[in-house]
């Protein structure tokens, strides 16, 4: 999912132009080994990979951002590349993916009402935060992705040293990853300029389950509810600086309130380090600041009768729709 911050641009599927020749401009380019079940032609963009640009005729199915102001939200679908049992296709989609990307990006940066790399905010769950970061490998010379927000990345054939082969920190003028499956489908490892590990980073409250395969399914998943109720909460996801899961787990981590830090939408992009946070185990997620915490404690009321609670994140509506486009597609 790429997000414009600044804009007018608007576009549907049949104005989509021609883009200007930039290597690579196919696939055969980008690997030798090109067994796929995708067709021929490799050109770039493919028939098979399609670009969703969303405007004001989808505003339903993007609520989050749209109540939250006028943004352009053009959502990446790369599943028809990813089919079952073609499975060697993970061996080189998700830099195809990038690839295209990358060209949406420049031409963009070319139209007269677009905007520059520098602007763009992608959002990936998943191997989709891995396409964010590949992205980043075709961006036009001397320009960088303004952010790249990776949900969970998953720990599934991206675990190299090699930044060219997944997210990190290079990736964007400010990378923020999100980890809620830590270890087991997602990355254990900080990859970020600010990594937020969530009640601990691999297990979430609210995921138990007869079934191990749900229940880590449901750890991988949740990343996504979580950042999108961070797009318009009030009580905010706050996060104190720990260095690492030992001294969590052991209470060292209560730190004094001026460095804790925000996750999510509202991110400060000079954020830096690795920064953990509980949440409630139902919606809504975010618990806020510790003052806030205990004042709500002490006072004996529910949380829905505080302050923040006057956002009432029911009101959104297709919350789910939106949800579920995040976590099955990009
Ligand atoms: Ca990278």
């Amino acid at each position: 999912l790429v997000r414009a911050a600044e804009g007018n641009t608007i576009l549907t599927g049949d104005d989509f132009p021609p883009l200007p020749p930039k290597p690579p401009t196919n696939v055969r380019d980008i690997v030798s080994n090109n067994i796929s079940c995708v067709e021929p032609p490799f050109t770039c963009p493919h028939p098979r990979i399609h670009f969703f640009l969303y405007t004001n005729s989808f505003l339903s199915s993007l609520p989050a951002y749209f109540h939250k102001g006028d943004y352009n939200v053009i959502v990446v679908d790369y599943g028809s590349l990813v089919v079952v049992p073609c499975i060697d296709q993970i061996s080189w989609s998700p830099s195809f993916a990038g690839a295209c990307i990358a060209q949406l990006a420049y031409y963009l940066s070319q139209h007269p009402r677009g905007v520059p790399p520098e602007k763009l905010h992608l959002l990936g769950w998943s191997i989709g935060a891995h396409i964010a970061g590949l992205t980043a490998n075709y961006v036009e010379k001397g320009r960088k992705l303004g952010r790249i927000t990776g949900l969970d990345p998953t720990i599934i054939f991206y675990q190299t040293n090699n930044k060219t082969k997944d997210l990190d920190s290079t990736d964007a003028l400010f990378v923020d990853v999100i980890h809620t499956a830590a270890g087991v489908l997602g990355q254990w490892g900080p990859s970020g300029h600010a990594d937020y590990y969530v009640n601990g980073g691999t297990s979430q409250p609210g995921c138990g389950s007869f079934s191990i395969i749900e229940q880590l399914s449901c750890d991988h998943t949740k990343v996504t509810p979580y950042f999108i109720e961070s797009i318009n909460t009030k009580r905010g996801f706050w996060a104190a600086p720990c260095p690492n899961r030992f001294y969590y787990n052991l209470g060292w981590c209560d730190s004094p309130e001026t460095q804790y830090v925000e996750m999510g939408e509202r991110a400060n992009p000079k954020t830096r380090g690795i920064f953990y946070l509980q949440t409630n185990a139902n919606a809504p997620y975010a618990k806020g600041l510790p003052v806030y915490r205990s004042r709500r404690k002490s006072n004996n009321t529910s949380a829905s009768s505080n302050s923040p609670a006057q956002y009432n994140p029911s009101r959104l509506t297709n919350r789910r729709s939106f949800g579920t486009r995040l976590t099955t597609r990009t």
